[in-house]
């Protein structure tokens, strides 16, 4: 694999891992804005990026379970109805490197930046599917059933050299309503090569991992993928399951992301000057639920004071779509007064009522995914 024409990126983002290239932005950049510059927006990889030289030629295959397969140039994907959508993108792992200091998982150490919200510029899968006579499908059923496989042009080695892929129910590609995209564009440009560039899905509400990169081929295919980020990564597994008892068969591809909260405006420790405190960050939660409300403790969880939430505040790119806020996270704030060393903690509640788990522990699993408890931050008052 070739590392030697990677991309430029910025100096300020933290490095988990070169090669393949992992960063992370500084909590602090997160709560900046609502929309996440490209720039400060987490970079997630398994393999070299790839590059894409002749646009003109680029074309995505469209085959499997359809009449005839077809081939779609970027021209072709220009010219169905454009769609902007803004949607939280978090990788399964953020917040790993907090579960790992419990108890010991394998994967890429994150901390709480493997999140970002960005406005995702594309033609709608429903639209392309339907060019290759899927009729548009109105209700979601999560498993069973056939399944659309996106693979992609990069070389991972965790697929023995072979190409990144995952799947996801054809009844969400062909339901208009879910908004999943082949996005060509981030926040009003381009998408960049990091991103995806020329052409990446972005599956709303749903882990990361799913939102394949540099798409090459589309397949309809009868059950779902059987790459190894479907089938031997990115699933949950209870506290008791360790390496040598491991059976990957009996879990589910991990798909939504749960409701997830995290104080970007202090790390852990701080000291403050004692007084009043600003406390921000973001909640996001998955399936296009909503975040309901971001409790707020300045004294351990002893006693809790609701946040305010905001989206939109510097939105630039208008949505044709009046729902699609609800694909991104709420940016939450309050100010307390601290007096005297603490903890300060976070938790959100989505419109279904799901809460965080209070303890990192008792959600612990070997792969370190779905770290959702309550974000602790630990602060020492001192003048
Ligand atoms: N697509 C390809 N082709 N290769 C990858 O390594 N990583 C996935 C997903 N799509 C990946 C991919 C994972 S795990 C995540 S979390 C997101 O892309 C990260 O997207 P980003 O780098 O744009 O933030
Ligand atoms: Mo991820």
């Amino acid at each position: 694999s070739d590392y030697s024409q990677e991309p430029p990126r910025h100096p300020s983002l933290q490095i988990n891992s070169k090669e393949p290239f992992n960063a992370e932005p500084k909590r602090s950049a997160l709560i900046a804005s609502y929309v996440t510059p490209s720039d400060f927006f987490y970079k997630r990889n398994h393999g070299p990026i790839p590059i894409v030289e002749d646009i003109d030629r680029y074309c995505v295959v469209i085959a499997g379970l359809v009449g005839q397969s077809k081939q779609l140039f970027m021209n072709d994907i220009r010219k169905l109805p454009k769609y902007n959508v803004t949607a939280t993108l978090q990788c399964a792992g953020n917040r790993r490197t907090a579960m790992s200091k419990t108890r010991t998982v394998k994967g890429v150490g994150w901390d709480v930046s493997a999140i970002g919200n960005a406005v995702w510029g594309g033609a709608k899968l429903a639209d392309v599917l339907e060019l290759v006579g899927i009729p548009k499908l109105t209700s979601v059923t999560q498993f069973g059933g056939k399944h659309v496989e996106f693979v992609s042009i990069d070389r991972c080695k965790e697929e023995n050299g072979g190409p990144y892929k995952a799947s996801i129910p054809l009844s969400q590609a062909a339901n208009p309503e879910a908004d999943v995209l082949l996005a060509y564009e981030m926040n009003g440009e381009t998408l960049n090569r990091d991103h995806g560039y020329p052409l990446r899905v972005i599956v709303p509400g749903v882990i990361g991992a799913r939102s394949v990169k540099w798409l090459e081929a589309i397949n309809i295919i009868a059950e779902e993928c059987q790459g190894f980020f479907m089938q031997k990564d990115y699933k949950m597994f209870p506290p008791s399951v360790n390496w040598d008892n491991i059976d990957w068969s009996t879990r589910r591809p991990q798909m939504d992301f749960p409701v997830q909260c995290v104080i970007c405006s202090l790390e852990d420790v701080s000291t403050v000057k004692p007084g009043k405190v600003k406390i921000s960050g973001y909640a996001a939660t998955g399936g296009g639920r909503g975040i309901e409300r971001v409790d707020v403790s300045v004294d351990g969880g002893k006693t809790w004071m609701e946040a305010s939430r905001f989206q939109k505040k510097d939105i630039h790119y208008i949505s044709d779509d009046p729902n699609s806020e609800k694909w991104a996270w709420v940016l939450f704030e309050i100010t307390a007064d601290i007096l005297h060393s603490t903890e300060i903690i976070a938790k959100a509640v989505d419109s279904a009522g799901n809460v965080q788990p209070e303890k990192v522990e008792d959600i612990w699993n070997l792969r370190g995914i779905l770290n959702t408890s309550w974000h602790r931050i630990q602060v020492q008052a001192s003048h």
